[in-house]
């Protein structure tokens, strides 16, 4: 029975008379059910998870695998078991709406259930699933919204999978480029993998968004940092999404036996590939402030013991609040890799292959979300986010908004990954009242 602060808080009451007006009240909405929530959790990581292992061992369920496609058929049916529709668009995402008036724009909020590579549990499913107990929480409470309530769960949003992130979004968010659907990988064509979510690459323009198609997103996501975990808070309120700039870079030397080649004529791809690893985290650790550099995949080839490595393909990626610092970064390690290439005799080749936008989150809803979380009680601390979102495509179509959860350690991208299920309990009641708080907001 919800208590008497929360009969309130539903009906706006406590939020004072400028942003509800007056209507008749409404049912309560108290709480999502945390029960519920961590039984789907357990449930979705089952989708991917190691042979023989348990929950504590994480799980692989890349985009357009067959885990990812068993996992997204799952939460369709739980979809419908919670009497939902939905539907999948052209670009592979799910979405599911409720109630609301048919001539107002939807609150959209979700997040993505694809995963790295032995990865976590929590990175998108906490938001996706979170979603779908606003849903079933506002239903079942009878309270009519004025606004559409819609989940979304989108697709590709890892960037293991053809190298780049977001992949899915952005395309709702206008970013597709001529032949990105003929980009092949692990010999599968883009068009194809779309083909196997649901999507439909011959209509993908269908899945186009226009700017004010939804009246704000909101994502709530574990921090995947230690910010949170460290200060014992709550609820993070996200001011920002770093800007993310991805390199594709292949190195070529001159493949030879590593018995017969003496070392002062070789042209070693490896070798001058590492230095260029050293130069990546020497140009990012530079200078002050939060950027960071990483190379996360290199492959070798021949890939041999005893071949002298001719060509290593890699990815370099930083990542920053400011573009103009992503910019520098580039110029930076273009010159060492010029350098390099001139030491080892090889050629080395940058290519800009994707970028995320820095994304600023909206004031209005960043308000809205200190608020609810104050509504409970809950300590609540502004942050950025070092981690890449889906909701930075989204905020070029509608104000946005994200809530974090502490990540304990602030492990991610691991089967270490791990959020108390308190904090997840937490989080989904804090996406539920802000939902609720920005339906009743004629603009926000
Ligand atoms: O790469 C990222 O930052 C996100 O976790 N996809
Ligand atoms: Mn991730
Ligand atoms: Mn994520």
């Amino acid at each position: 029975m919800p208590t008497r602060r929360e009969f309130l808080w539903s009906t706006g009451a406590l939020l004072g008379p400028a942003l509800t007006p007056a209507r008749a009240a409404q049912p309560a909405v108290a709480s999502t059910d945390a029960g519920r929530l961590r039984r789907r959790l357990e449930r979705l990581s089952q989708f991917g998870r190691p042979a023989g292992g348990s929950f504590a061992d994480g799980v692989s369920r890349v985009a357009y695998s067959d885990a990812d496609v068993a996992a997204r058929a799952w939460l369709l049916d739980e979809l419908r078991g919670a009497g939902l529709s939905s539907r999948i668009d052209a670009a592979g995402n799910i979405f599911a709406r409720l109630g609301g008036r048919a001539s107002a724009p939807p609150i959209l909020f979700g997040s993505h259930i694809d995963s790295v590579p032995s990865g976590g549990n929590f990175d998108g499913d906490l938001g996706t699933l979170a979603a779908l107990e606003v849903l079933e929480t506002v239903r079942a409470s009878g309270v009519a919204t004025r606004h559409p309530l819609e989940m979304v769960v989108w697709a590709h949003e890892e960037s293991t999978a053809f190298g780049r992130g977001t992949a899915c979004s952005r395309i709702v968010a206008g970013d597709l480029k001529a032949g990105d659907l003929d980009q092949e990988w692990n010999g599968l064509r883009r068009r194809d993998a779309l083909r196997r979510i649901g999507g439909d690459p011959d209509r993908i323009d269908t899945a186009v968004a226009a700017p004010g198609a939804w009246h704000a997103y909101l994502e709530l996501h574990i921090e995947q940092g230690g910010t949170l975990d460290a200060a014992g808070v709550p609820i993070g309120v996200v001011q920002g999404i770093v800007a993310i700039h991805r390199y594709d870079v292949t190195i070529d030397g001159v493949a030879n036996h590593a018995g017969t080649t003496p070392m002062d004529i070789r042209q070693d791809a490896l070798v001058a590939a590492s230095q260029l690893v050293l130069a990546v985290r020497r140009v990012a650790g530079a200078r002050e402030g939060r950027q960071v550099g990483t190379v996360g995949r290199l492959d070798v080839q021949p890939n041999s013991p005893n071949v002298v490595p001719g060509r290593v393909t890699l990815s370099v990626e930083f990542r920053d609040l400011s573009l103009q610092v992503l910019d520098g970064l580039g110029e930076a390690v273009r010159a060492e890799g010029a350098a390099i290439a001139r030491d080892t005799r090889t050629t080395i080749t940058l290519r800009l292959a994707s970028t995320n936008p820095p994304a600023p989150a909206h004031a209005g809803v960043m308000a809205a979300i200190q608020a609810s979380a104050a509504q409970r009680a809950l300590t609540a601390r502004v942050l950025p986010s070092g981690a890449g979102h889906d909701a930075q495509m989204i905020a070029a179509l509608c104000p946005m908004g994200m809530i974090f959860v502490p990540s304990v350690g602030g492990v991610s991208h691991s089967p270490r990954e791990l959020t108390r299920w308190d904090d997840c309990a937490r989080g989904a009641d804090t996406l539920l009242d802000t939902v609720l708080a920005l339906d009743r907001r004629d603009s926000i």
